[in-house]
């Protein structure tokens, strides 16, 4: 049976009379969780000081300045917790509004699907397969960003359609992967994926479960059971992107939980992706992600999180898991957009 929405308009215009404004409406858990974690760096520096002090018999000269840092971290410390308990307690309620559950019917067969590929001739080939055998797929746009290997014709003899984007970078791929996928397709759901084999079409069943509730059905890695042993999520990716993504709800409180903030696969409905692609910046790199949640929810769309599995990445690594040090550059760009705001780099 073809589910079919109810008009776009409706559905949306009762969404952005929910977008949050004013003073009452400030990120102060954001800022409260910064400080608190400003006051733990604090405490810890000045408790760390010990071993130069001693070791290197510096006690004379770093003395003062461990005392300062363990007694003043106090201050953002409780000054912290103060925000974070005073938005979480006195805030929540009103920024959370009266937005009642969203329920609405959605189309569960001809879906789009796009997929981001970069040099992945090794997996493209076996993901468009994967993608176009789900039922509810009818057509697999791959997006090649100059790729230099087979990535072109592989993803074209699976049978899908390939365009390339010459703009580099993971952001204007994907922004490419979502312009494609709403012109090339009446499709009112879009699912956006990666073409590495880390995500496997299977969970679009998961993702279309709470397709009615939500603008956006976000994927999270981030729950334990459902990654297979060793993929590129490393402990230290997996608690700095639940951390990142605590960072993001905290700013826009009361509107969606995240836990994951670098998952490519989601499902987008149309209308919100018409309303989204125009506001978000493609040029924002390897943070793209974070900024297009951090654009939706700005928008007032509804974002829910969807569990899905992960899975090793065949052929070589070139986002953000590529070490650790990769991923805490990644992550700190993230922080850095998320509380200064967006700024492009291609890297
Ligand atoms: N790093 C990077 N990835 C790109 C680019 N263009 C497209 N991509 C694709 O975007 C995805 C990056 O995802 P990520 O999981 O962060 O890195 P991965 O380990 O290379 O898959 C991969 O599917 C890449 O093939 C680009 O210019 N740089
Ligand atoms: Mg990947």
């Amino acid at each position: 049976m073809n589910h079919l929405r109810p008009a776009a308009d409706s559905r949306l215009s009762r969404q952005r009379a929910a977008v949050p404004s004013g003073v009452l409406h400030l990120p102060w858990a954001l800022y409260g969780l910064l400080l608190f974690s400003l006051g733990i760096a604090m405490y810890l520096v000045g408790v760390a000081l010990v071993v130069p002090r001693y070791l290197l018999g510096l006690e004379h000269w770093l003395r003062p300045v461990a005392e300062w840092l363990v007694w003043y971290s106090g201050l953002p410390l409780v000054l912290g917790v103060g925000l974070v308990l005073g938005d979480m307690l006195g805030l929540r309620d009103r920024k959370r509004g009266t937005d009642a559950v969203h329920d609405h019917p959605v189309q569960r067969t001809g879906l789009v699907v796009a997929l981001t590929a970069y040099n992945d001739e090794a997996s493209i080939g076996p993901a468009v397969r994967d993608f176009l055998a789900h039922p509810a797929v009818s057509q697999v746009i791959v997006v090649s960003n100059n790729s230099t290997d087979r990535t072109a014709p592989n993803a074209e003899a699976a049978g899908a359609v390939v365009v390339n984007e010459e703009r580099p970078g993971y952001g204007s791929c994907v922004h490419r992967c979502l312009t494609e996928a709403l012109r090339r397709s009446g499709a009112d759901i879009v699912i956006l994926c990666e073409g590495d084999g880390t995500f496997l079409a299977a969970d679009i069943d998961k993702l279309l479960a709470y397709a009615p509730h939500a603008d956006i059905v976000n994927g999270t890695r981030t729950v334990e059971r459902l990654r297979q042993p060793l993929t590129q999520l490393s402990t230290f990716m997996y608690y700095g992107n639940l951390f990142v993504g605590k960072m993001l709800e905290f700013k826009h409180l009361g509107k969606t939980t995240i836990t994951d903030v670098g998952t490519t696969y989601k499902l987008c409905h149309r209308d919100a992706l018409e309303r989204l692609l125009p506001v978000v910046n493609p040029a924002i790199n390897l943070e793209f992600n974070a900024h297009f949640l951090d654009a939706a929810l700005a928008e007032g769309l509804a974002i829910v999180e969807c569990p899905i599995t992960f899975h090793p990445r065949v052929g070589v690594s070139k986002g953000g898991n590529v070490n650790n040090r990769r991923a805490l550059q990644v992550g700190l760009r993230m922080m850095r957009g998320i509380v200064l705001g967006w700024r492009e780099r291609v890297a």
